[in-house]
């Protein structure tokens, strides 16, 4: 079947594999996109891979996917816990969202990481998987396609 994943990044996660390795490990963000891009391409499916600290730019990304796409892999960083605009652009999207969180925000120390706002409109979430939760979320939505056909 084919057709594109939109993989996105939240704040400051230009710089993982650089601090806090205890919790987000050594892996870097352009390893998570080799990890997206090689169980995306087994399948013959694409990827868009972005990352931005700047909220309006995340919300413009989700719009100009919000038709087409065959699914959208969302890390939001810190946007998980605060970004209206960004719940309400997810809400818009007519593809499957998976939620992915490299640590378990459900056993972080502080207690408002586990309150994520976006949960509410994504079709799931993956958290505390460490970067592999990528490239399965990448595969969930290639399954998820294969049982629309
Ligand atoms: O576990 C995750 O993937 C998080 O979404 C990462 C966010 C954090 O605010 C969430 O609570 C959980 C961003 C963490 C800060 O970014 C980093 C950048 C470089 C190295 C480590 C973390």
């Amino acid at each position: 079947m084919g057709g594109t994943i939109l993989v996105l990044n939240g704040p400051n996660l230009n710089l993982l594999g650089e601090r806090e390795p205890a919790i987000y490990g050594h892996d870097t963000l352009a390893d998570v996109e080799a990890l997206c891009r090689a169980e995306a391409a087994a399948a013959g499916y694409q990827i868009d891979f972005r990352q931005t600290n700047a909220e309006h730019e995340m919300v413009d990304w989700i719009q100009a996917g919000r038709k087409g796409l065959a699914g959208i892999v969302i890390n939001p960083a810190a946007f998980t816990y605060a970004a209206y605009p960004i719940l309400d652009a997810l809400k818009l999207v007519d593809c499957p969202v998976v939620e992915v969180h490299i640590s378990n925000i459900h056993r972080r120390e502080a207690e408002w990481r586990s309150k994520s706002i976006m949960t509410q409109v994504v079709t799931g979430i993956i958290s505390g998987l460490g970067v592999n939760g990528y490239p399965l979320a990448v595969r969930h939505i290639i399954w998820a396609r294969s049982r629309e056909a």
